[in-house]
This record gives C-alpha cells, structure tokens and sequence, in this order.
C-alpha cells in the first residue's frame, strides 16, 4: 500500500500531522488534500487539545509544487483552504520547521498560530525567482507578523532567512535544539498549561503609519532601476500595499488574483523552466548513480593569474585545500597577494572576518613544483589558452599526478581530446570551464571528452555541487557549448557594424531584449585581443569559414590597439568606464565594407538586429543538440543563462525560440539567408531545427 503523504498521530492529548512527500515534501494537490482531511478531522476531536504539524525527511514544506502551476490540479483544493482551516481551528496548532521552509511551506507556518524552528531552518518566500508573488496569504500575514518593511525585503529579494533573524523579526516563537518534534510537543504542552490564545496571524493589526507611502514609493522605485523588466516584483509590492489598506480577506483575493496573473504570465513559465532546467542538468544519461566516486580533498591548480586565483578561491571557499603553482615566485607572490586583496576586500565590506580571510588563506599552499601536486586528487590547469602551451602542462601533470587522480584543464575553446592524449592518461582528464570572474560566475561547463571515465565525470559533477557552481555537460567541440553559440551571434553583430549600424545601437537592441550587456560592450569588456587571439588559433587551424571579412571588426580593432575598456577604447571609446560613441569606429567600419564589398545602409531596424544576432545563436544551439554535444535543450538555457547574461524572464535561448514558435525561427533564417547572400551557408537552418519546426515540435520536445 502506498504510504499516506499526510498522516495523523496522537501523542497523549495532542496531534501530529506529518507531512511524508519526498523530495522537499511539496505542496502537490495530494498533500493539500492530505492536510484539509486532517485539519478538519481533528475540529470536532474533543480528545485533542492541541496540534503540531511537521515534516518526516530533511526538510519542512519547502514551497507548493512548481511542477502544478498552470495545470488543472492548481486549483484543487487551494492553500488558502488549508491555511484558513489550520487558522480556524479553533486549539493551538504549532509548527515545526526543519530544513528548507519556503513559499507554500512557510504560508503555511504562519498560518499556524505558533511557529518552532532547529536552528538551521532556513525561511523565505522565494515565488519572486519563479516570476510569482506568495499566492497562500504570504503577502499579507508576513507583513503582520514582523512588519511592513521587512515583509516587503523579504519578499522582494527572495532570499531565505535564518532561523536566528526569522526569531529577531518575530517569524519564529522559538529555536530549540534537539528533535523539533519533540520540543514543539513540549511547546504545545506548555502553551495550552498556561491557556495561551490561538494567535490568528490574519488578525493582527498592521499599525497604519504615515512613513508607509513613501517606503511603498520607494520601492516602486527601486524596482524601475532593478528589476529589469520582471513583471512580479511591482506586484508585490502591490499587494503588501493591500495588507495595509483593507481587510485581511481583501487583501487575500488581491493577492490571489496578482498571483493568477503572474503564474499565467510568459515570465513565470520561462523562469519555472530553467528551475527544472537546472536540476535536469546533473542527470547524465547512462551514468550509474551507484558509481563509486574518487574523494576530492586536495586540489592543484596550474597558474595563479586572474583564472587560476579565481578558481582557486571557489575551493578555498568550501573548505577544500588548494595547491597553487606558478612558474616564477614572483607570479606566485602576486597570485596569492590578489587572492588575500580580494578576501580582505569583501571583508571590509563586513561580509566576512579577518579571521575568516585568515582561515581561507591557511587551506592555501604555494607552490614552484609540480611535485607538490603528488598529493592531490584533482588539478586543474589554468594556463595561456594555446594548445602548445596546455598540452605540456597536461603532459607534466600526466607524470606526477598520483594514479587516479583527476586532470583538468580550463580551456574555453580547445580540443579535449588532443589535450587529454597529452597527458597520457586520457581517462583521468575532464575540461572545467570555468567562466571569468571564476568565483562569482556560477556556470562550469564540464567538457566530457572521448575518453573520460564515468566515474571522473560523476566526480567532478559532485565537486561542482559543492563549491555551488551549476554544471553542466559538453562534448568535444571548437567552444563547447557557451562560445560555439556566440561565436554566430558576435558575427552577426560584426556585419551588422560593417553594413551601417553603430555598437550603442546594437547593444540597445539586445540589452532593450534583456541581454545584461549587448555584444559590443561584452567584447570591450572581455577584451577584444583575447577574442581575435582565438579568432588567430582558428585561422592557423584553418576552422575559420572561408569569408575574408569573418569577423573582421574585431581583427582589426585589436590591430589598432583598440583591446577595449582595458586600453579606453575598442568598439567605444572609454570617458573612465563611460561608453562613448567613436566616430573613428563609424570610419573604420566604412572602411572595411568598401574592402570587402559590403552594402552600407542608412537605416537597419531595430528588428533586424534582433533577430540576426539572436536567431544564429538558436540555429547553433540546435546543431549542438543535434550533433550530442548537449544532452537536452535546457542544458544550453542554463549555459546562457548563467554564463553570458541571458534574461531570466526568457528562460534562456532554446525557450525562447519556443515561445517565439519553430516555423517563424525558421522562416526569418531563410528570410536572412537570401538577404545576405549566403555563400558561406551562415543561414542554413539546422536540420533537427527545420524537422521539430515542421512536425509543429519544440525543442523542449527534442
Ligand atoms: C510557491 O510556493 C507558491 C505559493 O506561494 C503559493 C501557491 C498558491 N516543487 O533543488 P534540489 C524538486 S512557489 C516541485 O535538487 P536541494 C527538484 O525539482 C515555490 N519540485 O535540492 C528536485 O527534483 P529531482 C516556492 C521541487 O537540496 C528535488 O526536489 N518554493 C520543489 O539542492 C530536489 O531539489 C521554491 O521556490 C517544488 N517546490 O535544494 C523552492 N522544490 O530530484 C524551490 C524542489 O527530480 N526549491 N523540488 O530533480 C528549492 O529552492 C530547492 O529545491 C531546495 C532544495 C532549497 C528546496
């Protein structure tokens, strides 16, 4: 028999209703049900004189189930029925918090009239990630239970609470250490042995208050600066005004109906996608999840540079012992010297102690000798991108790395293969492509090459997991999956240049479309030498197409000297980190489309833009699915997502080309193809994208 997802227990004269729903004991239609059943069998009990509602596994509640949204469970049997039978009960019922109390889960805490927490419960109204606002009384009990101002920043961010600030602001009656079942039993004793009322969180006055009007102008404001386009956060702001101003059942049928709006809207779906995106990511087809995975408890890295330090700092960040080489001492000394910079920095931002920075500092050991890598159990190379260059480091670290340990190398666009024949030990060796500033960026494409072990894979996926990166899988291609797709989208932007549009025009376009930074200033940042550096390895190779103005831009820029932000000038010119518009970039441009017969045009729409930088990078990305070199659709969104500030609210580029429909991708690609004259096939639509768009599919089919 299957086992109840809710259950009801007597201890003496109270009840426990336990919630029993692995994973993170959700809120589907089946708990709620669950609930309702329980709750209102327990009204009429005259043996039970108080409640405690908990949670069997590692977590309370941790928020209704994402999975229902937009489907016709949603509506069977509704939170706010379960929370208003908890409130109504009419004997006190308190709530044990373990774990993860989100969304769904903590509406239904505060519907409780007494919450008990372990001390490392975690609480918060996440929905605003998802493109939601809390559709369970969120809005309007948080506020009453610790504040206006609070309740809005907590909601607004999204952020979970401890359980120590949840106790400061009054979420939490008590923290109590132990088994939270049995304190909350002994809470509930105690409270019905002093007769304590049934506290209606719903009842609780909010003390009306001139500073209101501006706090909610405020953040009206704010939002217009942050919010990027996001369509929840303004109703939520919305709705805590509405706990203000009317009645608590008011303020509840507002907040229902923003939260209908905000669950139908293209945003939450797009957002709700990527979050299943991002869990999918870790499911490796035909890996063995029983696979016996190598410890990771030391790690080398090659080269103390911007990367290599960067690296570094995600291990020392979980604790991991670091072995950081360099070549000279006084690379080294610099390498650790920026590391500490950077720690003190954000200490002195009271984001962590000097102590802390000095604890970091200690995991962190220096090196001149490759020897010193004998005792770790994964390293990484972080060396020049040139294949001569890696393919000695890996070569050496073939050598003296022990037997079974991990090579890794950081390429962001080499042959993994031809790399991890080098090292003599092809099995060990794995790409991490970390992605620059590489201990803030949370993508690590995991390039799988051709001979990579199993369990090498499955433990490095586990390692991402634990210095919080979201990895993802690639195979062996020029680019892997992240600059294999820009590759066709800075050419696109580049003719675009070279045929009459400006770079603030282009970088309108695409931030306007939510990109966090258009392709001009992208490449001004990231250096335009590093990309026609790459742009030269593939010229020498000989796998750049056969067009003598590919990418031309951007050789030339770096010709002149024009590197970008760093050198104050590349596709703008710089007033400190000010773009400017250069008309020297309008001659240069002009000059090169008459060097390569390119049509120069007084106008080219908005539009345009959009779709000849965005729709190449689709057409890659099917050609990369097709090919096997990403496992699913949402692998590549949560690349682009994570990795080159794609918009949330468009769940990445795959999604989108869905919502925008398959047929119309494929139409605008042929439209283009016979307006540029395409000799060198840059619009031929990718054969699986041609075949989901005529069978009516969608990638997320594919
Ligand atoms: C909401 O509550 C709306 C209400 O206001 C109003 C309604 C009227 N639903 O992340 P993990 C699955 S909106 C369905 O790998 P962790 C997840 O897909 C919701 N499934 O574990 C995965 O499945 P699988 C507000 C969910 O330990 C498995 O659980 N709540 C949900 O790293 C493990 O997840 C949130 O936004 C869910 N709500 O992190 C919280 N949550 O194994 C969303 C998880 O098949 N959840 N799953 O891949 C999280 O932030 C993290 O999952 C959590 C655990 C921190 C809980």
């Amino acid at each position: 028999m299957n086992h109840p997802v809710v259950s009801v227990a007597r201890r003496g004269d109270l009840a426990v209703v336990t919630i029993d729903s692995p994973p993170v004991n959700a809120l589907s239609v089946n708990v709620r049900k669950g609930l309702l059943t329980a709750f209102n069998g327990l009204v009429g009990d005259a043996g039970v004189a108080g409640v405690v509602l908990a949670c069997a596994g590692r977590t309370f509640v941790a928020g209704s189930d994402i999975a229902e949204f937009d489907s016709p469970v949603f509506d069977e049997s509704d939170l706010n029925d379960v929370c208003a039978a908890i409130e109504s009960l009419g004997k006190p019922v308190v709530c044990a918090l373990h774990g993860t109390t989100l969304g769904g889960g903590l509406e239904l805490a505060m519907a409780c009239h007494y919450r008990v927490a372990a001390p490392n419960t975690r609480l918060g109204l996440p929905e605003v990630t998802l493109g939601l606002l809390p559709g369970a009384g969120g809005t309007q009990r948080l506020p009453r239970l610790i504040g206006v101002a609070d309740a809005l920043e907590i909601i607004l961010s999204g952020s979970p609470v401890s359980a120590d600030k949840a106790q400061r602001l009054g979420l939490v009656d008590a923290i109590v250490d132990g088994d939270v079942l049995d304190q909350a039993l002994h809470f509930t004793r105690a409270l019905i042995a002093r007769q304590a009322p049934c506290r209606k969180t719903s009842e609780i006055a909010i003390a009306p208050d001139g500073g209101l009007t501006t706090l909610f102008a405020g953040a009206r404001q704010g939002l217009a600066k942050k919010s990027r386009g996001a369509f929840a956060p303004a109703k939520i702001v919305d709705c805590v005004e509405a706990a203000v101003n009317l009645p608590f059942a008011e303020g509840l049928a507002v907040e229902r109906r923003m939260f209908v709006e905000c669950m139908h809207s293209p945003q939450s779906a797009a957002l709700r996608h990527a979050f299943f995106a991002e869990r999918e990511t870790g499911k490796i087809p035909g890996l063995d999840k029983n696979l016996a995975l190598p410890a990771i408890g030391r790690v080398g890295i090659v080269g103390a540079g911007t990367m290599g330090g960067g690296i570094a700092m995600n291990f020392l960040n979980a604790g991991i012992p670091v072995v950081l080489l360099e070549v000279a001492a006084d690379a080294l000394a610099r390498g650790l010297a920026n590391i500490r910079k950077h720690y003190e920095a954000t200490a002195s931002k009271g984001r962590m102690t000097l102590e802390e920075v000095d604890q970091r500092m200690a995991l962190c050991r220096g090196s001149l000798d490759y020897a010193d890598f004998g005792d770790c159990d994964l390293v990484i190379e972080a060396v020049f991108e040139n294949m001569d260059i890696k393919k000695a480091v890996l070569a050496r670290l073939g050598e003296v790395c022990r037997p079974g340990a991990i090579i890794a190398t950081n390429t962001s666009s080499l042959d993994v293969d031809e790399l991890a024949l080098a090292s003599g030990r092809p099995a060990d060796v794995v790409g991490m492509h970390f992605f620059s500033p590489a201990n803030v960026m949370r993508l690590l494409e995991v390039v799988r090459g051709r001979e990579t072990a199993p369990a090498v894979l499955a433990a490095v996926l586990a390692l991402a997991r634990k210095i919080r990166k979201v990895a993802v899988v690639s195979g062996v291609c020029f680019g892997f999956i992240g600059n294999r797709m820009l590759e066709g989208y800075l050419r696109e932007s580049e003719f675009l240049l070279m045929e009459g549009a400006t770079p603030s025009q282009i970088d309108r376009v695409l931030e306007s479309f939510g990109m966090a930074m258009g392709p001009c200033r992208m490449m001004d940042m990231a250096g335009i030498d590093v990309g026609a550096k790459v742009l030269g390895e593939r010229a020498k190779e000989g796998t750049l197409p056969a067009d003598p103005s590919y990418r031309m831009p951007c050789r030339t820029l770096a010709e002149l000297g024009r590197h970008g932000q760093k050198t104050g000038a590349g596709y703008y010119r710089y007033d400190g980190r000010t773009p400017v518009h250069d008309p020297e970039v309008d001659r240069i441009m002009a000059e090169l489309a008459s060097r390569f017969g390119i049509a120069r045009r007084q106008e080219i729409s908005d539009e345009e833009i959009f779709e000849r930088c965005f729709y190449p990078l689709v057409n890659e990305g099917a050609r990369i699915l097709e090919e096997g070199i990403a496992y699913r659709a949402g692998d590549i969104d949560i690349v682009w997502l994570n990795g080159y500030g794609f918009p949330s609210v468009k769940g990445g580029p795959m999604h989108a080309a869905d919502v925008i429909g398959l047929p119309r991708v494929v139409a605008r690609l042929g439209h283009y193809a016979e307006q540029c004259k395409d000799r060198h096939d840059y619009w031929r639509a990718a054969d699986l994208l041609s075949r989901l768009a005529a069978g009516g599919h969608r990638f997320a089919d594919a």
